[in-house]
């Protein structure tokens, strides 16, 4: 899936609802080559009780993570890199730590106490290459995505290390039990393009 240039709020897919039970604990992983033009790229939001109930965003120097609206920053992996790269996520509501996974190799992990207990709440608004101000909308194109997204799926548990290796080194990714990578391509908005494999 190609977010192309120009940056623009017109350009995204999005699904709702989204998630059909609430989450405890996830997994969330994607392909992404993204375009160094120093802007930020937000690769997927989630909105249903706020306006951040999951977000993952790729600063230049840093990854902010956000579950329930609480931050995760990532500051000591270089996800700023304009090849292929494999991401997951994981996140559970026991000790409130998200994981980071790039190419299919554990390399970093931050806690925020805050999302101990929290639980994502089912049926709001899913959007990859925007950020949410509203449900389903309050776009800003300051907060969009300019490159490619391939194989986005999210899993209501913590997959690991070897199934994420896995993923990464087979290039074979299981369907998502939550979200499943090939709705998407029926979900574009703008210029939006879909590349079959
Ligand atoms: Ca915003």
């Amino acid at each position: 899936m190609v977010f192309p240039e120009l940056r623009s709020t017109e350009n995204y897919a999005m699904k709702n609802p989204a998630i059909a039970s609430d989450l405890g604990q996830f997994s969330l992983c994607f392909f992404i080559k993204l375009v160094q033009d120093q802007g930020d790229h937000m690769v997927v939001t989630y909105a249903r009780d706020q306006h951040s109930d999951v977000g993952v965003e790729i600063y230049p120097t840093e990854a902010n993570v956000y579950v329930g609206s609480k931050w995760f920053r990532f500051t000591s992996t270089y996800l700023y890199d304009d090849t292929w790269q494999h991401l997951c996520l994981t996140w559970e509501n026991t000790q409130g730590v998200t994981k980071l996974y790039k190419d299919g190799q554990f390399a970093e992990q931050v806690t925020n106490d805050a999302t101990k207990n929290y639980v994502l709440k089912a049926g709001g608004f899913l959007v990859l290459g925007q950020e949410q101000d509203s449900f389903g909308g309050g776009f800003d194109v300051k907060q969009t995505l300019h490159g490619q997204l391939a194989s986005l799926n999210m899993w209501d548990k913590v997959l690991s290390e070897s199934d994420i290796a896995a993923q990464y080194t087979n290039c074979s990714v299981p369907r998502g039990s939550v979200l499943n990578w090939s709705v998407f391509k029926n979900l574009t908005h703008g210029n939006v393009t879909v590349e079959e494999p």
